[in-house]
């Protein structure tokens, strides 16, 4: 059910402490921690505690949450002195989401080609 923890969900296992990350900022409801497969020299991930399997879901569900990982991703920009960063929330296979718990990618560190590919 959304919102609630999933077993099977890797996201909810680093919630959860259960599979390490490089964490970098951790709040009540969201945690923000490096890509384990970076595309830019910062690449960190913003995520809901709660489990929503894309931002359509987390924003239809719990806009309030979707509000909180937006201003994560502002503050893991300014920690990381980003004066221009791309946020991603890639939604569906066709936009290259692997994993099914929400999540914003914060990019930044080196020049970004638009549009993407
Ligand atoms: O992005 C999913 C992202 O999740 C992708 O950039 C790799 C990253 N990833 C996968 N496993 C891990 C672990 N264990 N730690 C950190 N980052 C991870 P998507 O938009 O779904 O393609």
């Amino acid at each position: 059910m959304t919102g609630e923890p999933q077993d099977d969900c890797l996201f909810c296992r680093i919630v959860a402490g259960t599979i390490p990350a490089t964490i970098v900022r951790e709040t009540e409801t969201t945690v923000a921690f490096r890509d384990i497969n970076p595309q830019a020299p910062t690449h960190v991930l913003v995520i809901p505690k709660a489990h929503h399997r894309d931002a359509a879901a987390l924003a239809a569900a719990a806009p309030e949450l979707a509000a909180d990982v937006l201003r994560e991703t502002q503050a893991v920009a300014d920690e990381e002195k980003l004066e221009s960063y791309r946020i991603v929330f890639n939604t569906g296979s066709g936009a290259g989401q692997t994993v099914w718990h929400a999540h914003a990618h914060v990019l930044g560190g080196r020049g970004l080609d638009w549009p993407p590919g």
